[in-house]
């Protein structure tokens, strides 16, 4: 297949070059950083390290770690490294608990942004002829923003959909005749099964590929989509605070994910002892962000565990390659497309007067995750009357609704009846077995 790319040069530079010029990067970074954010100097000097001890990449290792636990702490404008009338946008997703992470751009922070994005719309074989419609969500969630960006800057007629409403988007996608989809992997099986059921073959469909992340998701998974939709499928990975999707996205190869490290350098390192793993050793993924200005992160600990390698790619690419995500190091559930963690659920239960005793129930029904909550009352609390049961449930379902952005199915259920574990308490029960479970930290 002939191979497009949108930054030729970048994409197939030289790997000596490439880590040449993130030296580069890193050196201003750091001075950047150092000098605008007292929080970072605070971290910095803690570590006995100056701006002038990072020489390059190489030096890399001297520099203290991230967590998103300092974002909670440096929350809201503390890790910011431009006046705020510098700033044009913030994009927002979960944190642990009440509050939420919160990235700031710059106008030039946005442009980088959508050109990652468009090396991932690219990649899949996108150009100006292309019909792209986007189906992640827009608002704070970075999905819809950042596709849409890079959608336009390809030149694709974009169509901002944002997610949901089925049938409205069907019917911009036969009617305009889509041909990429950008979407959670799930919300696009969700699609393809209701095309299904409408008597569309996939050869009626004019989609030719899908850019699909911000979720783990199996290679069944993309199997099955691929299948009914009659595409392509691409992976594309990113998080709120290295910008947002396009991080890292996937060639026609579809052997896991080019990282645009002219922006974003990578290391894995031992979740347990921050060491840093050689190349093909798996671990916890943590990224500096080189040309970030408003909201730079200097070895930021996704939790995400992963693996890269730099096995030639046919594509012509030279950017490292990332695996599929295997799993996490915290607790953080994906529940359609939304980080949760049951640290949140926690709080919500505390604020609204009840014990944290409750289980997680997350599964699969018809492609969509199902997401249950099951809440023990107290004694004072409980009562065998249906209608304040059922109403005490919707109070307590609209209080997750507002900390976590969906809505779960909240049961109430009797004193006590939440089976106590004799070690940690077993919060979460995930029957989607999208990725195998590791838990480093607790
Ligand atoms: O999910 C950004 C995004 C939007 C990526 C659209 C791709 C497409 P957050 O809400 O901050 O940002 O969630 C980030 O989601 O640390 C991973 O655990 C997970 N994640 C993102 N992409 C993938 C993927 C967006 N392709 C967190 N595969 C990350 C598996 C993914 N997990």
């Amino acid at each position: 297949m002939a191979q497009n790319y949108y930054q030729k040069e970048i994409e197939t530079m030289p790997v000596l070059e490439m880590k040449k010029l993130q030296s580069e990067k890193l050196v201003k970074q750091v001075k950047h950083v150092y000098e605008n954010v007292e929080y970072y100097r605070k971290l910095m000097d803690e570590k006995g390290v100056k701006p002038q001890d990072i020489k390059g990449i190489e030096d890399l290792h001297k520099l203290p770690f991230l967590s998103k636990a300092d974002l909670r702490d440096a929350y809201p404008y503390g890790l910011l490294a431009k006046p705020l009338e510098d700033c044009v946008r913030i994009q927002s997703t979960s944190g642990t608990t009440g509050r939420r992470v919160v990235a700031f751009y710059t106008q030039n922070d946005i442009d980088l942004w959508e050109d990652c994005c468009a090396r991932a719309i690219v990649a899949a074989g996108g150009s100006k002829k292309d019909v792209c419609q986007v189906a992640y969500g827009y608002g704070l969630f970075t999905g819809g923003a950042g596709l849409n960006g890079g959608s336009h800057k390809v030149g694709c007629l974009t169509l901002p959909m944002s997610s949901g409403n089925t049938e409205r988007q069907i019917q911009f996608m036969t009617d305009l005749g889509a041909t990429i989809l950008c979407c959670t992997p799930s919300y696009a099986a969700y699609i393809g099964e209701t095309l299904k059921e409408q008597g569309y073959k996939p050869e009626d469909i004019p989609l030719k590929a899908g850019i699909f992340g911000a979720e783990p998701w199996t290679e069944e998974m993309r199997k099955n989509i691929e299948e009914t939709l009659g595409i392509k499928a691409y992976d594309i990975y990113g998080l709120t605070e290295t910008s947002g999707p396009g991080v890292a996205f996937e060639c026609s190869e579809q052997t896991g994910m080019h990282i645009n490290e002219d922006h974003f350098l990578a290391e894995i390192i031992d979740p347990d002892t921050g060491e840093v793993l050689p190349e093909g050793e798996k671990g916890e993924l943590v990224f500096t962000a080189l040309d970030k200005e408003a909201f730079p992160l200097l070895r930021y600990r996704t939790r995400d565990i992963c693996v890269l390698t730099r096995e030639k790619c046919s594509c012509g690419r030279t950017l490292v390659k990332m695996a599929k995500p295997m799993g996490r190091t915290d607790d953080m559930l994906i529940i359609r497309g939304v980080n949760v963690f049951p640290s949140q659920i926690e709080t919500v239960l505390l604020n609204e007067g009840y014990q944290p005793n409750y289980q997680i129930v997350v599964d699969r029904a018809n492609n969509t995750d199902t997401f249950e909550v099951n809440v023990e009352m107290s004694p004072e609390q409980f009562t065998d009357k249906v209608s304040d049961v059922l109403k005490m449930e919707k109070s307590l379902a609209g209080a997750m609704k507002t900390m976590l952005g969906i809505n779960p199915t909240v049961k109430l259920v009797a004193p006590k009846s939440i089976v106590r574990s004799e070690g940690k308490a077993v919060r979460v029960i995930d029957k989607r077995r999208l990725t195998e479970v590791i838990r480093t930290t607790p």
